[in-house]
C-alpha cells in the first residue's frame, strides 16, 4: 500500500467543491488536491465528489490520464468515498451518456429515473435511507435522518449491486442511494449538504480504519422497510443588496419596494452570513439569496456578495443559491464576461445553484421569436457545463385581469379573487430588473420555455402578495405546477404557518419559501415545521 499523504479530494473543476472541503474542514482534518496522475500514490483517503453529466466526467478524468491511477487506487484497498456522480462512475455505465465505459467496479449500469407524471424530476431534496447491511458510518451519521439528493439517473437493486447496496431510497421505485464494499463507501446523497447528519457521515469516514466496518448490536436491518419519503423543502430567502452608508445588507420589500415608507431608507435586517447561519441552525432546508440590485453592477466585481457565499459555506451545510446578474456582462473597464464566467464565479464561491431572472425573460422572448435554440443562452450554457439541477429560474410576475380568455394572448386562470371591475380572468406578467419593467409573457410560457431550454428548478415569486403577509397565490403556483415537470417553489406572502400548509396541499410545489416573516422573527422556521408535521407533511427533523 502507498500513501502516507492524508486526505485527498479529487476536483476535476466543475461545480461546488468548496462545500466538502469545508465539511472536510469541520471534522478538523485538512484536505490536499489532486493535481496529477501521480497524487493518487500519495492520497491515504480519496474524496471524490463527482458533478455534471456521467459523460462529461468520465471525459475529463480521461483526459486528465485520471481513470487507472483511480482504479489503482480503489484497487490497493485504500478508503474512497464517492459523492453523487462519484458513485455513479464505479458502474459500468449509465443511460444517461450511452457508449460510455464507467469504472466498472460495481457490476451494474445507471439508470434514467422513470417515475409517475406527478413527480418532479430531478429528485431534488431531503429523503430518508433505509439501511441494506449494518454500517458503522451509517449508524453515526444517523440512519433515521434525511439526506439531500439531487440527481436524474439512479442504481436500480440489481444483482451486481445486491452486495454493495449500504441503503435504499423510495421515490416513485426504490433505488440503491449508497453503496459500500470493503474500502470503498458512496453516497447518491450528498453528505456536504445534509447538515449535521452529513457532517457526521464524513467525520466518520475520515475517522475510520475502514468504511464498511460494521455498526453495533443496536443497528437494525430490517428486510422489508416502510418506503421512505421526500420531504417537502422549506427555504429561507435573503434579498441581499446596498444601502445607502455602503453596507451589504439583508433587506425586504412589500411588492418588491424595499424602502422604509417615511424615511426612505433601505430596510436593514440583518447580515447575510448571521442570518443565514441562523436559519441553518434554525433548521432551513435550504437558504437562498437574491443579489436584487445586481441588474445594475457586475456581479463579477462585487466581492463582497461573492465573500458572503464564501462565509456563509463555512457555516451552513445545506443548499445555497444565489440569484441576481447571473448574465452576460460587460464590466465598466469594458471587459465582457459570458453568464457562465459569473455563474462559475458563484459556484466557486460556494453556490450550488444560480437563479436566474431577467434573463430567463429575455432569453425566452427571443427563443419564441426565433424558435431556435443556439446553446449560447446562459440556460443551455449553465445547464449543460454543471447540470439543470444547478439552473433555478427566478419569475418576478404581477397579475393582469381580463373579463374573458380571448381578450389576451396569454395563458389565462379562471380565478376566485376576481378583479377591481369584477373581472373573473387573470394571467400573470412577467418582469424584468426586480420587477420595474413589466414584458409581453407570461409566466406559464416563461417556465415551460425554460424548461425546455434546460433549467431544473423554478423559483416562483409573486409581486402582488411579495412582503403582504397574505397568503401565497395558490392559483399562481397550482397553475405553474402544473405546466412544468421540474420542482417549482412556492414564494412570496407568507405570513404564519396555515399559509405554508396550505400551499402544499392545494397547489403542491416542491418547496415553500419565505423572506420576511423569519427575518421579523415573527415565525420561527422550526414552528412551520412543526405545524406541518402535525398536519402529516413529511419534514427533516430539525437537529
Ligand atoms: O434579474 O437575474 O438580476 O435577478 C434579480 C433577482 O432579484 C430576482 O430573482 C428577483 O426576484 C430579485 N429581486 C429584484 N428586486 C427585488 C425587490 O424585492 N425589489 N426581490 C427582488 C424579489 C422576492 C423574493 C422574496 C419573496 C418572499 N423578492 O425574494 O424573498 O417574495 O417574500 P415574503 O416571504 O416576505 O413575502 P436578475
Amino acid at each position: 500500500q502507498l500513501g502516507g499523504g492524508g486526505v485527498y479530494l479529487l476536483d476535476y473543476g466543475a461545480g461546488n467543491v468548496r462545500s466538502v472541503c469545508n465539511a472536510v474542514a469541520v471534522a478538523g482534518v485538512s484536505l490536499n488536491f489532486i493535481r496529477s496522475a501521480d497524487d493518487f500514490d500519495k492520497a491515504d483517503k480519496l474524496i471524490f465528489p463527482g458533478v455534471g453529466s456521467f459523460g462529461a466526467c468520465m471525459h475529463r478524468l480521461e483526459e486528465l490520464g485520471y481513470i487507472e491511477p483511480l482504479r489503482a487506487f480503489i484497487a490497493s484497498g485504500r478508503p474512497y468515498l464517492g459523492i453523487c456522480l462519484g458513485m455513479q462512475t464505479l458502474f459500468k455505465g449509465s443511460e444517461e451518456s450511452p457508449g460510455i465505459e464507467g469504472l466498472g467496479v460495481i457490476d451494474s449500469t445507471i439508470s434514467r429515473f422513470q417515475v409517475p407524471d406527478h413527480l418532479a424530476v430531478p429528485h431534488m431534496g431531503w429523503n430518508g435511507v433505509n439501511p441494506r447491511q449494518s454500517s458503522k458510518v451509517l449508524e453515526e451519521a444517523g440512519a433515521s435522518s434525511k439526506f439531500y439528493f439531487v440527481h436524474s439517473f439512479l442504481a436500480l437493486p440489481t444483482r451486481g449491486t445486491a452486495a454493495w447496496a449500504l441503503t435504499t431510497t423510495n421515490y416513485g421505485i426504490e433505488f440503491v442511494s449508497s453503496v459500500c464494499k470493503g474500502n470503498v463507501l458512496a453516497t447518491q446523497f450528498h453528505p456536504e449538504k445534509s447538515g449535521q447528519a452529513g457532517l457526521r457521515l464524513i467525520k466518520q469516514f475520515l475517522l475510520q480504519d475502514s468504511p464498511s466496518e460494521a455498526g453495533s448490536a443496536d443497528m437494525v436491518v430490517t428486510p422489508n422497510p416502510p418506503p421512505t419519503n421526500l420531504a417537502p423543502r422549506l427555504i429561507a430567502c435573503l434579498d441581499v443588496r446596498t444601502n445607502d452608508h455602503g453596507d451589504l445588507v439583508v433587506t425586504k420589500g412589500d411588492q418588491y419596494d424595499v424602502r422604509e415608507k417615511d424615511s426612505r431608507n433601505v430596510r436593514n435586517l440583518g447580515k447575510p452570513v448571521d442570518l443565514a447561519a441562523r436559519y441553518y441552525t434554525d433548521g432551513a432546508d435550504e437558504v437562498t439569496f437574491l443579489n436584487i440590485t445586481s441588474f445594475r453592477d457586475s456581479p463579477l466585481r462585487d466581492q463582497p456578495m461573492l465573500e458572503v457565499l464564501r462565509k456563509t459555506s463555512e457555516r451552513v451545510f445545506v443548499p445555497l443559491t444565489i440569484g441576481g446578474g447571473i448574465r452576460d456582462v460587460t464590466d465598466p473597464d469594458g471587459t465582457p464576461h459570458t453568464a457562465l464566467e459569473v455563474a462559475s464565479e458563484y459556484f466557486r464561491s460556494g453556490a450550488d445553484k444560480v437563479s436566474i431572472g431577467s434573463d430567463a425573460v429575455l432569453i425566452t422572448e427571443q427563443f419564441l421569436r426565433t424558435g431556435v435554440k443556439t446553446g449560447k443562452s446562459s440556460i443551455e450554457q449553465i445547464s449543460h457545463v454543471y447540470g439543470a439541477q444547478a439552473v433555478v429560474i427566478s419569475v418576478d410576475p404581477r397579475r393582469v385581469y381580463v373579463a374573458s380568455p380571448d381578450d389576451t394572448k396569454h395563458h389565462t386562470i379562471k380565478t376566485q379573487v376576481p378583479g377591481p371591475n369584477g373581472e373573473a380572468y387573470c394571467w400573470y406578467q412577467c418582469t424584468i430588473k426586480g420587477g420595474r419593467e413589466p414584458r409581453d409573457i407570461d409566466a406559464y410560457e416563461l417556465a415551460r420555455t425554460c424548461e425546455e431550454l434546460g433549467a431544473g428548478e423554478i423559483l416562483l415569486n409573486c409581486m402582488d402578495k411579495d412582503g403582504t403577509n397574505s397568503g401565497y397565490d395558490l392559483e399562481l403556483i397550482a397553475d405553474i405546477v402544473d405546466a412544468v415537470s421540474i420542482p417549482v417553489i412556492a414564494s412570496s406572502g407568507a405570513g404564519k404557518v396555515e399559509h405554508f400548509s396550505a400551499c402544499l396541499r392545494t397547489a403542491k410545489p416542491a418547496a415553500v419559501l419565505a423572506a420576511g416573516i423569519f427575518h421579523r422573527e415573527e415565525v420561527p422556521i422550526q414552528q412551520v415545521k412543526q405545524h406541518l408535521s402535525e398536519c402529516g407533511f413529511e419534514t427533516r427533523p430539525v437537529e
